[in-house]
């Protein structure tokens, strides 16, 4: 007989989705992902001066800001015939990797670590290590004498409460000990990436300092150093730390190598690394059950049969138009469903790596060589729950090393942007990669002000609902035949949702509404 779960709202995650599956025989037979909330981001944009687009599309996020800044960037350089080159592109470069190791640390430990780990194996610690007794005196306070109080929803907050099951956690004592502490690190970790970004970029979540065709911070050697050195400490904490533990995790959940699948896989590439050439650090691609592909921006689609909008399906971003319609019939999220080709893809990490080994990238040849060396496990792995995580572990060591490169490669005390006229009418799009995978910015200019704006996300892709052909999105496949040992307690199926890193935030800022204002109704603020 099928029974009905909802998850609703999934937690540990940026922003409000839910999941309704259908379980049989004990695993989902059919999955309902749901973007809970309507921004309108796109809106905002409209009549304003275009560079002001480069701070307010940050605003989408602050957890990808600088993905938002250096793409919408990109739409406005390619409106303008300039690109970034140089120390511009060098110092975005270093501010988007800064950022990509913040997001994928946060990911891993504050957001999915409570999936596997044992908070109560801390009770157990007889260690002398300061951080780790205040760790235990805390969780012997939040797990005792919090307990029984009716304000104990709160009580070892973020850890509980939590789903509870026979073997539902890693049942050895030291890993959950030693995950923990590196919990805590994790957010000094974070810390430091965020530091990195703001050397650069003036501050951060959001940005200041990122301008189209660069940043306004000219690389000074202390400046250099300090990122260096902050680097460095984060480069040592994925080896000696975040590597080890995605290795942890995988031993005591292997079966998560092989459930929450994708088959197909896009990414857009980033990290350009010449100057004038199309060549990426990490390369773009479509990856198929057939092979590899290069990819064509041209062939986007976004479909809406049901997510809640009511304007055309089908149409490309740069035509992209969308009403809000909150009662549309049989509709079940604000995401929209953006398709490639008609296909779903997923983007991101393991789209990222999987795209690099095919293009035979040496960096990423190198690193997946030698974790198959080690662990025996494959790069076709990498389309899984597991691979997800393991992807942005190994994502992570290749951009710490390449940021080393890169920091080498800068003119000191040299000019750090290009300069650049914005005309009062033309069109451009940017294309490139946040943590979460394939991101696109379209713009028109007009008279002078932004026209139009639309972003396609990477939770947009991954994370929307059934297409017009009724093809479910990427994370509703992945969810399907996801074993469900205990109805009551789905842990199963969280895993595999978080394992895609989903970001409500980003994926519904949504297109324009309405019709374009009146020339004369626009005013450049
Ligand atoms: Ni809000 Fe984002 C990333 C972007 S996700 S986190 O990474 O763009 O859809
Ligand atoms: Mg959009």
């Amino acid at each position: 007989m099928a029974r009905r779960i909802t998850i609703d709202p999934i937690t540990r995650i940026e922003g409000h989705l839910s999941v309704e599956l259908e379980v049989k025989n004990g695993r989902v037979s059919s999955a309902h992902v749901r973007g809970d909330m309507f921004r309108g981001f796109e809106n905002i944009f409209r009549g304003r001066n275009p560079v002001d687009v480069v701070q307010l599309s940050q605003r989408i996020c602050g957890v990808c800001p600088i993905s938002h800044g250096v793409v919408s960037s990109r739409s406005i350089e390619s409106v303008c015939g300039i690109r970034a080159h140089g120390n511009g592109r060098i110092l975005q470069n270093l501010a988007l990797a800064s950022n990509f190791l913040q997001s994928h640390i946060l990911h891993f430990y504050q957001l999915c670590a409570a999936d596997f780990v044992d908070i109560t194996a801390l009770l157990s610690y007889g260690g002398a290590d300061p951080q780790l007794s205040r760790l235990k005196e805390w969780a012997r306070r939040e797990l005792t004498e919090k307990k029984d109080r009716p304000d104990s929803f709160s009580a070892c907050a973020p850890f509980l409460p939590r789903y509870e099951g026979e073997g539902m956690y890693i049942d050895d004592t030291d890993a959950n000990i030693t995950l923990l502490a590196h919990y805590v690190r994790a957010l000094d970790m974070r810390r430091r990436a965020h530091a990195m970004v703001a050397l650069f970029g003036g501050r951060v979540p959001h940005a200041i300092g990122l301008v189209p065709g660069g940043v306004t911070q000219r690389p000074t050697r202390e400046l250099v150093d300090r990122f260096a050195m902050e680097l460095e400490e984060i480069r040592s904490f994925v080896d000696s730390c975040y590597l080890p533990d995605v290795a942890v995790v995988a031993r005591h959940f292997p079966e998560y190598f092989s459930l929450g699948l994708s088959q197909d896989f896009l990414a857009w590439g980033e990290f350009p690394e010449r100057d004038g050439g199309a060549e990426q650090f990490l390369p773009s691609g479509l990856r198929t059950e057939d092979g590899l592909h290069d990819t064509d921006r041209e062939r986007i689609t976004e479909q809406v049969a049901f997510a809640r909008y009511d304007s055309d399906s089908g149409l490309h971003p740069s035509k992209g138009e969308t009403a809000p319609r909150p009662e549309k019939k049989g509709a079940y999220s604000w995401i929209k469903s953006p398709r490639y080709d008609s296909m779903p893809v997923e983007v991101g990490p393991s789209a990222r790596l999987l795209v690099a080994y095919g293009r035979e990238q040496p960096d990423v040849v190198l690193a997946l060589d030698k974790l198959t060396g080690e662990t025996g496990i494959e790069p076709p792995a990498l389309r899984s729950a597991l691979g997800r995580h393991a992807a942005r572990a190994l994502e992570c060591r290749l951009l710490a090393d390449r940021a080393q490169a890169w920091l080498q490669q800068l003119h000191l005390d040299a000019p750090p942007r290009e300069r650049y006229e914005l005309p009062t009418e033309g069109s451009g799009a940017g294309l490139g990669e946040a943590p979460r995978g394939a991101l696109g910015h379209w713009i028109t200019v007009e008279q002078g002000v932004v026209g139009s704006y639309q972003c396609v996300v990477p939770t947009t892709w991954n994370a929307g609902p059934r297409d017009d052909a009724g093809r479910p999105g990427p994370m509703e496949q992945a969810l399907a035949g996801t074993p469900i040992q205990d109805p009551e307690n789905p842990i199963e199926a969280v895993r595999v949702v978080h394992s895609f890193d989903p970001c409500i935030a980003c994926a519904v800022h949504v297109l324009g509404t309405h019709r374009a204002r009146s020339k004369r109704e626009r005013k450049t603020p």
